[in-house]
Parts: C-alpha cells; sequence; structure tokens
C-alpha cells in the first residue's frame, strides 16, 4: 500500500506542479477518476461554424454532457478566467479574443476527462498539435486555437463556478456509456 502510495506521487510530482498535489490527494484519499472539466469553444470556433463538429469530438468519447450554453463573454469573467496569464505578453489579446463573440461553453463529466479532453483538444499552439485532435485538424496559429479545456482539477473548479450556476448542471440523466458499464 505504502510503495503504491509513494509510486503514485512520484507520478504526479514529475506533472505540473500546480496540479501535483491535487491529484496525489484525490488518489491517497482513493477517490476515483470522475472528474468534471470545463471546456468553451472559443469565438473563432464558433463564427468558423465548428460548433457542431467540436461537441461531436466529446461525444464520440462519450463524455457526459452535464452543462452546455452560448454566451458572451464579459470583460470580468475573462480576466478571471485568465487571471494566470496576467502580465504576459499575449494577455491583452487574449482578453480581447475571448470577449470578441459568443462563445460555447459546457461542462463535461468522465474518467480522466481533464486530460481526455485536453488530448481531444491538442497542443496548445496549432502547430504542435497531433492531426487527428481540434486544435491539430482545425487550427492554424496559437492565438486562435478554436478551443479552451481545464488543465487541472483545481482549475476546472473554478473555472465551471466562474461560467456556471449549480442549477445550470443537468445530472439527472445517464448517458449510453454509464448504461452500459451497468451489466
Ligand atoms: P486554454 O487555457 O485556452 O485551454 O489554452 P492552453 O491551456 O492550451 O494554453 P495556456 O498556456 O493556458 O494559454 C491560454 C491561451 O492563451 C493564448 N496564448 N497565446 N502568443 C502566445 O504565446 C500565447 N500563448 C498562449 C492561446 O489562445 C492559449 O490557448
Ligand atoms: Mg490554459
Amino acid at each position: 500500500m505504502l510503495s503504491f502510495l509513494m509510486l503514485n506521487c512520484l507520478f504526479y510530482f514529475t506533472k505540473k506542479l500546480d496540479c501535483a498535489l491535487i491529484y496525489g490527494v484525490q488518489i491517497i484519499i482513493g477517490d476515483n477518476r470522475m472528474e468534471r472539466t470545463f471546456i468553451a469553444i472559443k469565438p473563432d470556433g464558433v463564427k468558423r461554424g465548428f460548433i457542431g463538429k467540436i461537441l461531436q469530438r466529446f461525444e464520440d468519447k462519450s463524455y457526459k454532457i452535464v452543462a452546455l450554453k452560448m454566451l458572451n463573454v464579459s470583460m470580468e469573467q475573462a480576466k478571471e478566467h485568465y487571471a494566470e496569464h496576467e502580465g504576459k505578453p499575449f494577455y491583452k489579446s487574449l482578453i480581447e479574443y475571448i470577449t470578441s463573440g459568443p462563445v460555447v461553453a459546457m461542462v463535461l463529466e468522465g474518467e480522466n476527462v481533464i486530460a481526455g479532453s485536453r488530448h481531444i483538444m491538442g497542443k496548445t499552439n496549432p502547430d504542435e498539435a497531433d492531426v487527428g485532435t481540434i486544435r491539430g485538424d482545425f487550427a492554424q496559429v496559437k492565438e486562435y486555437n478554436i478551443v479552451h479545456g481545464s488543465d487541472c482539477k483545481e482549475s476546472a473548479e473554478r473555472e465551471i463556478a466562474i461560467y456556471f450556476n449549480e442549477n445550470e448542471m443537468c445530472e439527472n440523466y445517464k448517458t449510453m456509456l454509464e448504461l452500459v458499464m451497468e451489466h
């Protein structure tokens, strides 16, 4: 048991430091890997007509859509969302970009959905994103990379709270995957 815990801690501490502790604690307290994440189709994705195609990628993976809406991101929401990037050279244009048109915001639920959905999205820079990922297939430049996804559990909880109220969560249904896994 002790070596199992140590192995997990070692693994998670090689990941991004800001998320390592949270994942480590999750394993130690024996939580399963069901998570929620915040995903947004950014204004360029909406304007280019890719809402359906992007949603399809996440639905194909059978992640459960727990909340979904289209909205204009307010300046306040944008600044709160991207607070970690304040002061960086691209911060101003990032805020302008995310408030430049509607986004489609959603909460997805599933096993390891935070890392899994970022895998589906691909790397930040579309030049480096694998073919088959959303960014690899639909984007060319880092500043217009079409989709956002939380990068760790702490970010997911924070971002979901910026965009959704508790009463907007629709969890009272079962996906086909949930039904299949009952047997
Ligand atoms: P996101 O938060 O939007 O899901 O993207 P990410 O985690 O893959 O990347 P992050 O480092 O959090 O950057 C947030 C967004 O800022 C823009 N960016 N521009 N010009 C640049 O060097 C630069 N770096 C980042 C991108 O739109 C990126 O998605
Ligand atoms: Mg990010």
